[in-house]
C-alpha cells in the first residue's frame, strides 16, 4: 500500500528553478526596481486622475450593461425572460441563464456557468419548484417526461458527502486513526470537542459539495445525480452516534440546486439500521444486522419506517418530477440475508410504498432495487407485474482480483487501454440487454474507471491493495498520455456498455498531505485532467468500435416496467410473508424476535425555506404526501429490552415474545 519515496517529486521549486523569469515575472518587478525615479508626485496625480475618469465610467457603463443588455441576452438565449431583477442568485437578476451566465452563490462569491451543451439554469425565488430547466440539449427538461430506453442515465454520485466513506474523505481517518466507519469516526469526532467535535461532519456537509459542483455536473453532460443518505438524516436512537438530521438540510439543498440545474435525483438510501451488509459505509463495519440475526427483524421494521417517511416527502407534487428514482438499500449483502428474505423485505416495502403514492407514471418514484451481489437472473422471475421496479447494479472490474494487464498500453483492437476496454464491453453490454428484456429497466448505480484496487483507504482503514503496480496508478500528476487514454477508452467502453449510469464518484477529498489518493474514482478529477469524456455522447458504439457484442437494445419496456399501472399477482406474493419465515443467524424461533411498534409520532421530514414565495405556493409543501397516512412511527415497545442494534446478542436469551403492555392494549 505505501507509496515508495522514489516517485518522482513535483515541487514548484524545481520548476521555477528550471524555467527562465517569465514576463509576468520581470513586470511585476520592474515597477519596484524604478520606483523612485517613476513615481513623482505629478505623475501620481495624473495617474489617480485617469483610474477616477475610469471608475466612474465603469460605474456608469457596467449596471447598464447588467441590467439592460443582459437579460435581452438571456432571454433570447434562454427558456423564458427572466422577470427581471428578481434574483438575487443573478448579478443582472435575471431567472434564467445559460452557457456563460453569472451565478452569485449562497456565501456571495461568484462562478460562471459553463455548458456548451445547450443547458440553461432556472431559478426563480417567487417559483421557487419551477422546473423548467434543463442540463443539455438531449435531455428533456425536469417538467417533461423521461423516456425509458431512449432517454440514459449519465449520472454522478454524490459519495462520502452525507454518508462518509473512508476512501472519499481520507483526511477524517487520518485525523482520527481509531476510526474505520462512520460510526468510529462520529464517536471520535464528539470526543474531540476542542477541534470542533461532531460539528466538523456539518463544516464537510457545507464544503465538500457546493452549488458550484453542482453546476459542474450540468455543464459536463450529464443528466443525473445519485445521492447517498443514511438512515440518521431522519433520526437517531438511544446511543447511537451519528450527526442526526443534520444531512437533511443539505439534502434539500442539493435538491433545490439540482432543480436549478435541470438535474434528475436518485435518492439512494445508504445506510440502514443494523447494517444491511456490514461495509464500512452502511454506517458500521461489522456483521449484518438487518434482515440478520436476532435484530435483524426489528432492524427492518424500522428501516420501513424511514423508507415510508422518505416516500412521503418525495412523492410530493413539487418534488415527484425531480426524484424520479428511490434506491430503497444500498448494497445488501443479500448471500447473507437471503434471497426469499429480501424479496419479502422488498413486496413488504413495494406495497407500503405504492400505498402511498398509488400505481402509475407521476405516482412516486421509481423503485430501485441492488442486486445484492447475486447474477442478475435471481430477480427475474420475482414480483412480475410491481409497478416500476427497477434494478441496480454495481459493476467494478476493480475488486475482482488482480489482473495486471497494463492499461497504458495499445490493445488487439488498435485502441488505447489495452485489454481493459473489450473487458468492460464483455462483461457489461449483453448483461445489460439481457436484464433490459428480462428484468426490466436496468442501470448502473455506481461504476469507475479503476482497473485495480489501488488508492488510500479504497480497501478500508488499515487495510491496503497488494497490486505492485499501484504507485503508478494514483500517480495521476504524472500519467502520460498513454495512460490518459488507455483510462479514457476504458470509461467509453464502461459508458457504451452500461448505457444507462452513474459514475462513482463525483469526487475524492484530499488526504491531509493534499494529495488524491484514489484518483480514477473521481469523476471531476478525470474531467479536469483528460481521463473522462468531455461528452458522454462520444461513447456511443464503442463497444462496436472494438469488434466486441455491444447493447442493442431498442425494444420498448412492458408496460407495468415503466408507468402503466399493474399488480403482482397473488401467486407470486404469496411464497413472500412478512414477517419473512427465514431469519439468518437468528438464535430463537422466529416468534421470539424482538420487534418494534407503530406507536410512535410520525416524523415528518421539513421542507426547506422558501422566502421570496408567496404562501399560496409553498403551503401546499409540508413534507407528507399522503393524508391518509396516519399509522404511527415506529418505536421500542414499552417494557421490551432489545440486544445491541449491531450485534444483536441477547443478554438474557427470550423464551416469550415480548409485546409489551403498549402493544397488547
Ligand atoms: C467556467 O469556466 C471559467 C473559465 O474557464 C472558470 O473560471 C469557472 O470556474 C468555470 N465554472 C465552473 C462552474 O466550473
Ligand atoms: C417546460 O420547460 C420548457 C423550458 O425548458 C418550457 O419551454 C415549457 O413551456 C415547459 N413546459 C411546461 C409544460 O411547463
Ligand atoms: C463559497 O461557495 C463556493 C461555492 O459555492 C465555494 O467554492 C467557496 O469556497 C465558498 N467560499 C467561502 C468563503 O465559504
Ligand atoms: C506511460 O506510463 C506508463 C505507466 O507508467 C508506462 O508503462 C508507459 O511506458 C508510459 N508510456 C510512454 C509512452 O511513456
Ligand atoms: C500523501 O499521503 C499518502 C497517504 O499517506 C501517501 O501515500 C502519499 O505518498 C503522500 N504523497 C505525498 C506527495 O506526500
Ligand atoms: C438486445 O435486445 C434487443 C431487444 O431490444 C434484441 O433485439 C437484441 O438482439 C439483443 N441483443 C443485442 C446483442 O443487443
Ligand atoms: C430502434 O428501432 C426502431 C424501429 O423499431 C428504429 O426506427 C430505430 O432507428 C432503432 N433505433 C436504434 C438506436 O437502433
Ligand atoms: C394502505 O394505507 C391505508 C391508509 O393509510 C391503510 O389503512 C392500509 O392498511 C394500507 N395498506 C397496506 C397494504 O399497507
Ligand atoms: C471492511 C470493509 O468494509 N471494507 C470496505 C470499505 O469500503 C471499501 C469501498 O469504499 C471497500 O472496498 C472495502 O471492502
Amino acid at each position: 500500500m505505501a507509496i515508495p519515496a522514489s516517485s518522482p517529486p513535483s515541487t514548484n521549486a524545481s520548476f521555477s528553478g528550471k524555467v527562465p523569469a517569465a514576463s509576468p515575472h520581470e513586470d511585476s518587478e520592474a515597477p519596484a526596481r524604478s520606483h523612485s525615479s517613476f513615481w513623482t508626485r505629478k505623475r501620481i496625480i495624473i495617474v489617480a486622475g485617469i483610474l477616477l475618469i475610469i471608475v466612474v465610467i465603469l460605474a456608469v457603463v457596467l449596471p447598464v450593461i447588467f441590467l439592460v443588455v443582459k437579460p435581452h441576452e438571456t432571454s433570447s438565449t434562454g427558456s423564458r425572460s427572466g422577470s427581471g431583477g428578481s434574483n438575487p442568485s443573478s448579478p443582472t437578476g435575471a431567472t434564467t441563464g445559460g452557457d456563460g451566465s453569472t451565478v452569485i452563490t449562497e456565501n456571495g462569491t461568484q462562478f460562471l456557468y459553463n455548458n456548451s451543451f445547450g443547458g440553461y439554469w432556472v431559478q426563480d425565488p417567487s417559483d421557487p419548484f419551477n422546473n423548467d430547466a434543463r442540463p443539455n440539449s438531449w435531455t428533456p427538461p425536469l417538467n417533461t417526461s423521461w423516456t425509458w430506453g431512449t432517454d440514459k442515465i449519465n449520472g454522478v454520485n454524490l459519495g462520502g458527502w452525507l454518508v462518509i466513506e473512508p476512501f472519499i474523505t481520507p483526511q477524517f481517518f487520518q485525523q482520527y486513526p481509531t476510526a474505520v466507519d462512520e460510526y468510529t469516526l462520529s464517536e471520535a469526532m464528539r470526543a474531540d470537542t476542542e477541534n470542533g467535535g461532531i460539528g466538523q461532519l456539518e463544516e464537510h456537509y457545507e464544503t465538500f459539495i457546493s452549488e458550484q459542483d453542482i453546476a459542474e455536473i450540468a455543464g459536463a453532460g450529464l443528466n443525473f445525480i445519485r445521492v447517498p443518505l443514511p438512515f440518521w438524516a431522519i433520526e437517531t436512537w438511544d446511543t447511537e452516534p451519528y450527526l442526526e438530521r443534520t444531512s437533511w438540510t443539505y439534502f434539500l439543498k442539493v435538491l433545490e440546486w439540482a432543480r436549478k440545474y435541470g438535474l434528475r435525483v436518485c435518492l439512494d438510501l445508504h445506510a440502514l439500521p443494523g447494517s444491511q451488509n456490514g461495509y464500512n459505509h452502511s454506517g458500521r463495519l461489522a456483521p449484518v444486522n438487518f434482515l440478520a440475526g436476532n435484530m435483524g427483524l426489528a432492524n427492518a421494521q424500522r428501516s420501513i419506517y424511514y423508507i415510508r417517511v422518505l416516500t412521503e416527502f418525495i412523492s410530493q407534487p413539487q418534488y415527484v418530477n425531480l426524484i424520479p428514482i428511490f434506491g430503497i438499500v444500498n448494497e445488501p449483502l443479500v448471500g447473507v440475508i437471503g434471497v426469499d428474505t429480501i424479496t419479502s423485505f422488498y413486496l413488504e416495502t413495494y406495497t407500503m410504498m405504492r400505498n402511498i403514492t398509488g400505481l402509475g407514471t407521476d405516482h412516486g418514484p421509481f423503485i430501485a432495487i441492488h442486486d445484492g451481489f447475486e447474477p442478475a437472473s435471481t430477480w427475474y422471475t420475482l414480483l412480475r407485474g410491481a409497478d416500476r421496479l427497477m434494478l441496480d447494479d454495481h459493476p467494478y472490474l476493480a475488486f475482482g482480483g488482480e489482473n495486471l494487464a497494463p492499461i497504458a498500453a495499445t490493445g488487439p483492437q488498435g485502441q488505447p487501454g489495452g485489454t481493459w476496454p473489450a473487458e468492460a464491453c464483455n462483461a457489461w453490454a449483453l448483461a445489460t440487454n439481457t436484464s433490459q428484456q428480462n428484468f426490466g429497466v436496468t442501470f448502473a448505480g455506481e461504476w469507475s474507471t479503476a482497473p485495480n484496487d489501488c488508492g488510500l483507504f479504497l480497501q478500508g482503514v488499515g487495510a491496503g491493495s497488494t497490486n505492485p503496480q499501484c504507485p503508478t496508478y494514483v500517480d495521476w500528476q504524472n500519467f502520460n498520455s498513454s495512460m490518459k487514454e488507455g483510462i479514457m477508452n476504458f470509461a467509453l467502453a464502461s459508458q457504451d456498455a452500461l448505457q444507462d449510469w452513474f459514475f462513482w464518484t463525483w469526487k475524492i477529498h484530499e488526504a491531509q498531505n493534499g494529495t488524491i489518493g484514489s484518483p480514477l474514482w473521481s469523476y471531476q478529477l478525470g474531467l479536469r485532467n483528460g481521463w473522462i469524456p468531455q461528452d458522454p455522447r462520444t461513447s456511443t458504439g464503442k463497444c462496436e468500435s472494438l469488434g466486441t457484442p455491444q447493447n442493442l437494445f431498442n425494444l420498448t419496456f412492458l408496460p407495468w416496467e415503466t408507468g402503466t399501472p399493474s399488480s403482482i399477482p397473488a401467486s407470486s406474493t404469496s411464497s413472500f410473508p412478512w414477517p419473512p419465515s427465514t431469519i439468518s443467524g437468528d438464535v430463537v424461533p422466529n416468534s421470539l424476535l424482538p420487534t418494534y411498534t407503530n406507536t410512535a409520532p410520525i416524523i415528518t421530514m421539513p421542507p426547506g425555506t422558501f422566502s421570496g414565495a408567496p404562501s399560496s405556493v409553498t403551503s401546499s409543501v409540508d413534507g407528507w404526501f399522503d393524508k391518509s397516512d396516519t399509522t404511527g412511527g415506529v418505536t421500542a415497545i414499552v417494557g421490551c429490552t432489545y440486544p445491541d442494534e449491531y450485534n444483536g446478542i441477547f443478554s438474557v436469551t427470550p423464551t416469550v415474545p415480548c409485546t409489551g403492555p403498549t402493544a397488547t392494549a
